[in-house]
């Protein structure tokens, strides 16, 4: 019986010592793909572009060049299909990402909160959101889908600009034809407002600008000066109608198969890669924060040009709404909200009002 048991333990351990030692050995053995891919919607010269290359160099840098993230600027990988991103991560077809909330919210529906005209109104709100019940929400349903998620960046409120008058009501947007993303909230949306809304890609965008296609288009700030909007437009109304985040992330599988310490990394440099994008992408439009953000915490010796004021030198007609002509482009929209709540979540809706308060 005693010699029983000793064989048994020796056994035992002849069998489980290689296992354990192959187990271990296995997790140091991790393998990185030579390159994993990153989807992002614009060029690199953008706010978003910039905060996407950071990430990717961060990430490269703190693992010691083990982990190699190439951004592909433009939805190259998509050949411009910016509202593909979400299902392309989601099955691993691209790894990475850095992306507009809108590009995805024909998928996850719960996204096209931040697509509620006229809902947001103040950064403060959307920090609540972001970081409140209704962001949480909204994490959970991105990775429901497969995506895992690690910061809110900031694509910006977006601001309506077209060749042919200036706009101050809603009558004013009235027959104007207007480029809005692949999203039918946004079709609604000007439709609501009496416009001829197209979808177009971003990557098809620019030229129609260029070739009159189209009267008018809307994005925020740091996509607006890049592309030197008043090079096509003459009037720009500021009526920070929406606000779309940018989400930091990546496929979810990939993501559970990092080891711990990468796991750290790519967590901590999406942090710090978003925060330093937020602060460009508001940049002049929150006071002096984000821009003292960008001189203390990032040392940027360059900072860039203050956007509307340079629109105005380049001859833009900026028009400032007052609190009575927003009031009546939000009375103008509110059939949308009785459409879009049941879409978004009568629940998530509430959770992002509680939220503001
Ligand atoms: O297509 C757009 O308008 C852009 C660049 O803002 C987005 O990708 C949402």
């Amino acid at each position: 019986m005693k010699l029983m048991v000793k064989i048994s333990a020796v056994l035992l351990t002849a069998l489980l010592v290689p296992t354990l030692l192959f187990s271990g050995g296995a997790k140091e053995e991790f393998k990185p793909k030579a390159e994993y891919t990153m989807q992002v919607n614009v060029g690199p010269a953008f706010d978003w572009g910039i905060g996407a290359q950071r990430w990717a160099d961060l990430i490269k840098e703190k693992t010691q060049g083990k982990i190699n993230v190439k951004p592909y600027f433009g939805s190259a990988l998509l050949a411009g299909k910016q509202t593909n991103w979400y299902q392309a991560v989601a099955d691993g077809a691209i790894d990475f990402v850095v992306e507009s909330t809108i590009n995805a919210s024909t998928v996850i529906k719960s996204l096209n909160l931040f697509n509620l005209p006229f809902f947001l109104g103040t950064y403060e709100n959307v920090d609540k959101i972001e970081n409140g019940k209704a962001g949480k929400k909204i994490i959970e349903d991105l990775e429901k889908g497969g995506v895992k998620f690690l910061a809110w960046g900031e694509n910006g409120f977006r601001q309506l600009t077209n060749s042919k008058r200036e706009v101050k009501t809603p009558k004013d947007v009235a027959g104007l034809k207007i480029r809005v993303v692949g999203s039918p909230l946004f079709i609604d949306i000007f439709k609501q407002l009496g416009a001829d809304p197209v979808n177009m890609n971003w990557a098809d965008a620019v030229t129609a600008f260029q070739q009159g296609v189209v009267d008018g288009q809307e994005n925020p700030k740091s996509v607006l000066t890049v592309v030197k909007i008043w090079e096509y437009h003459k009037y720009m109304t500021n009526w920070n109608y929406v606000l779309d985040p940018l989400i930091f992330g990546l496929n979810l599988k990939l993501w559970e198969k990092f080891p711990q310490d990468i796991k750290k990394t790519i967590q901590e440099t999406a942090l710090e890669a978003a925060e330093y994008q937020k602060a460009l992408a508001r940049a002049y439009l929150d006071g002096d924060k984000s821009l003292n953000l960008l001189k203390t915490k990032f040392q940027v010796k360059e900072l860039p040009p203050e956007p509307f004021k340079l629109a105005k030198e380049k001859g833009m007609v900026i028009t400032d709404l007052t609190p009575a002509q927003l009031q009546a482009f939000k009375d103008a929209t509110k059939p949308i909200y009785d459409k879009w709540i049941p879409q978004i979540g009568k629940e998530l809706y509430d959770l992002a009002v509680a939220d503001m308060k």
